[in-house]
């Protein structure tokens, strides 16, 4: 068996029973396992119809599950936590997202790795370049740090 490293990403912008949204961040690293490092959290403005702002982290973690395993898991981290699958992009306690895997790409309907959204969010590629700079996000293979630079910079027009 071989051991894999994922790249996960998390948020919540609602409390639940850890307290507010950056202690719900918290909670959920202890509960993922595996860990190999850990972003600052930093807070973010909704992007979406949500109100509240977020709290944002990234953390790499070594994993012998294969994609669809490690997701079953982390779904299942997200309804302990409280999570209701509701409304899309509502407020939720904790979103645990599979963002990279060492593996590369992972293509079905339901899981697609590296997350679709991924080069389009600051608030995920910001803590992600704190801990995983050199990545090379396939399949173009830009590295986190340049994806991260490019997002916050206004696009050229055509
Ligand atoms: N997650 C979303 C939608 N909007 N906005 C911020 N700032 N942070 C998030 O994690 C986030 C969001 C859907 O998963
Ligand atoms: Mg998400
Ligand atoms: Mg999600």
């Amino acid at each position: 068996m071989t051991t894999a490293i994922y790249a996960i990403g998390i948020g919540s912008n609602r409390r639940g029973r850890h307290g507010g949204p950056a202690a719900e961040v918290a909670a959920a690293i202890d509960a993922i396992g595996g860990i190999v490092a850990v972003s600052p959290v930093i807070a973010s403005a909704p992007l979406g119809p949500s109100i509240r702002r977020f709290a944002n982290a990234a953390v790499l973690i070594a994993s012998d599950a294969p994609p669809p395993v490690l997701l079953a898991r982390l779904k299942r981290i997200e309804a302990a936590f409280g999570r209701r699958r509701g409304r899309r992009w509502g407020a939720r306690v904790i979103d645990l997202d599979i963002l990279l895997w060492s593996g590369g790409v992972w293509r079905e309907p339901r899981l697609r790795v590296p997350h679709e959204a991924l080069a389009a969010r600051s608030f995920v590629l910001a803590p992600l370049a704190a801990i995983a700079p050199d990545w090379r996000v396939p399949p173009v293979g830009r590295s986190v740090r340049q994806l991260a630079h490019a997002v916050d910079r206004p696009r050229p027009r055509a």
